[in-house]
């Protein structure tokens, strides 16, 4: 991805906010990094670019050898070998501290000189003690304005899960829709892709009377600072700390602003590129010729109106590419080639499978959660209580297993509700890749999901055969959260995916996702290369309350980003279809025994 002036003026300002972090003993080099990076902002976009492509940048005034030599490293490669040296170089700790407002490079380097400080937490312990205001130059105030920004920070710069976003969006959204003089609405940005996580929301409305929707949306409940307002646009945000963009453009423009705001970044950089090579100029606004000798040609091939998106990539010969693809990671070859997947929806689920109950540490009875299910439309639903191992979740032990699975007997035959309940068991992967119950209680379930929830920090290697090891388990149904990670707070395990999605193919073993709002486990970046190896999914809510098992529309938006049609997932089989899977995997299992 070529980078712009404006990417390549950053780094310069960011080398000499590091140089001067550093300490470099050569004010000078600063100063020339500081004014290269002003000089580069003064040009215009058209006349750098003329002037890296003729190779005569050192012709500008002000411009040194040395800058030179790196706005070509970076034109050619993307990347400079120097900026990345001089980051390494320097405790991360302090390169973050440059985050909290007042805080300057000077500053920070006193701070580490004189208090040996290295990381933003160990800073807020020296304000908290008092030691910063001591130092020269700094005193209570300024102390305190640290003491702000860190707090502000922690509050501000964090993402948010889809899950927490999406709650907040929907009736906003809504509302956007519901006011006079809106004609269209939309989220846009990560919620629309269906990313994991979300840093802020953007929404984009079509309207040709603006006035009125940002003084709606500045006084929303719930919004707790306005940080920007304009004629057309405002930004906000809201008690959790996220904060929300809303841009209202004329309905003209909206398609384009949409899949603008809408992104990706990386999305966006291709489809521009894409949109030059034909020599038609993409951006927010509209999509026009570029100057030149086929401009009067190309004008009347570009449609005087683009009304929707599905329209928009018909101008660059693309079918529709939905949102979650939007990442720059192949979707615009596969729109080209008509190779795009038929993406799973949320209705093509017919069951769900690994959901608690208060057997374990659920918080509603089987019957609860089975009767909504089937409210939900569901045919099946699958009960997997944690095992005996897990303690801390009231794991069953065998015979209260046992119990459960002639309750849910019970519970099929007494014709209570239309949804089938089957029998299975969240089952412990030891620390040694053993399962929690013996082979001969697990061919009594309908099915298992394994799950690892103890010695969370072995090494990748032991960690990677232990999981190995439960798959080889014939009577293992599916892995659970196969990388135990918490999406916000705590870092996947050392495991390799790769290989364990190798061994489950090989032993015909389906790996969930997880569609808990933290979890999110297969991450969607694994999902296109194994499911096209044969891997098979399994989305599931993971629920522990009735009010949970629509986490499913999470799983569906990230199976959706792994470009995963019905066909992978194995709940959207019927429940005559999905009993058959079942039953083959256990008679396989009972053959090999
Ligand atoms: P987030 O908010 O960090 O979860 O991620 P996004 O994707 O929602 O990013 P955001 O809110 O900064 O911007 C929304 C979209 O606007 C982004 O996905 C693509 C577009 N956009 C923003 N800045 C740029 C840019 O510098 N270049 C291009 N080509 N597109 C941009
Ligand atoms: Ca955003
Ligand atoms: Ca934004
Ligand atoms: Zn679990």
């Amino acid at each position: 991805m070529a980078l712009s002036k404006k990417d390549i003026s950053d780094i310069l300002s960011d080398i000499a906010v590091l140089l001067e972090l550093k300490g470099d003993s050569n004010p000078f080099k600063v100063r020339a990094y500081q004014s290269g990076a002003r000089i580069i902002d003064a040009l215009d976009d058209e006349r750098f670019e003329q002037l890296v492509a003729a190779n005569e940048l050192g012709t500008v005034p002000g411009l040194g050898e040395a800058l030179v030599s790196k706005i070509g490293e970076l034109k050619a490669t993307g990347k400079l070998v120097f900026f990345d040296t001089l980051k390494a170089s320097i405790e991360p700790g302090l390169v973050e501290m440059l985050q909290i407002p007042g805080l300057g490079p000077k500053k920070i380097k006193a701070i580490h000189l004189k208090l040996g400080v290295t990381t933003i937490e160990r800073l807020k312990e020296v304000c908290d003690q008092g030691l910063v205001a001591e130092l020269a130059g700094f005193g209570e105030k300024s102390q305190q304005k640290i003491i702000e920004g860190i707090k502000n920070r922690e509050a501000y710069s964090k993402r948010h899960w889809w899950w927490d976003a999406s709650v907040i969006a929907e009736p906003i959204v809504q509302g956007l829709r519901a006011l006079p003089g809106v004609k269209r609405a939309e989220a846009a940005g990560s919620l629309r892709r269906s990313l994991e996580t979300v840093g802020d929301l953007d929404f984009i409305a079509a309207s040709d009377e603006p006035g009125p929707i940002v003084a709606w949306f500045t006084t929303l409940p719930g919004v707790k600072e306005v940080t920007a307002q304009g004629e057309t646009k405002a930004s906000v945000r809201f008690e959790s700390g996220l904060q929300a963009d809303l841009r209202i453009v004329p309905d003209a423009q909206f398609v384009f602003a949409l899949h603008h705001f809408t992104g990706s970044k990386d999305h966006n950089v291709q489809m521009r590129q894409r949109a030059l090579a034909r020599g038609m100029s993409l951006s927010e606004w509209g999509i026009t010729a570029v100057e030149g000798e086929n401009q009067a040609k190309l004008q009347k091939t570009i449609p005087s109106s683009v009304r929707d998106e599905k329209a928009l990539f018909a101008v660059l010969e693309l079918n529709y590419i939905p949102p979650e693809l939007r990442e720059g990671m192949g979707e615009i070859d596969a729109a080209e080639k008509g190779e795009l997947p038929d993406l799973i929806q949320l209705s093509d689920i017919r069951g769900v499978f690994h959901n608690h109950t208060t057997a374990s540490d659920g918080h509603n009875t089987l019957s609860e959660m089975a009767k909504a299910a089937e409210a939900l439309g569901l045919e099946y639903f699958g009960i997997a209580d944690h095992s005996k191992s897990s303690f801390q979740a009231n794991g069953l032990q065998v015979d209260r297993l046992l119990e459960q699975i002639e309750a849910i007997r019970a519970f099929n035959k007494s014709g209570q509700s239309k949804c089938h309940v089957f029998s299975g068991s969240e089952c412990d992967i030891l620390a040694d890749g053993d399962l929690d119950f013996d082979d001969s209680i697990l061919a009594q379930l309908d099915y298992v999901v394994a799950s690892v929830h103890s010695s969370l920090t072995q090494e990748e290697d032991i960690a990677t055969k232990r999981t190995i090891k439960a798959l080889e388990n014939p009577y293992v149904t599916m892995l659970g959260h196969p990388s135990g990670r918490l999406l916000l707070k705590r870092e996947a395990s050392k495991i390799n995916l790769s290989k364990v999605i190798d061994a489950a193919i090989a032993n015909d073993v389906i790996i969930e996702l997880n569609a808990d709002p933290r979890r999110l486990d297969l991450d969607w970046r694994f999902w296109r290369k194994a499911a096209d190896k044969g891997l098979k999914c399994s989305i599931n809510p993971d629920a522990h309350q009735t009010e949970t098992l629509t986490y499913v529309k999470n799983g569906v938006g990230i199976a959706r980003k792994g470009w995963l049609t019905k066909h992978h997932v194995i709940n959207t089989l019927g429940l005559a279809d999905v009993k058959n899977v079942l039953l083959k995997k256990k008679a396989s299992a009972s053959k090999r025994k």
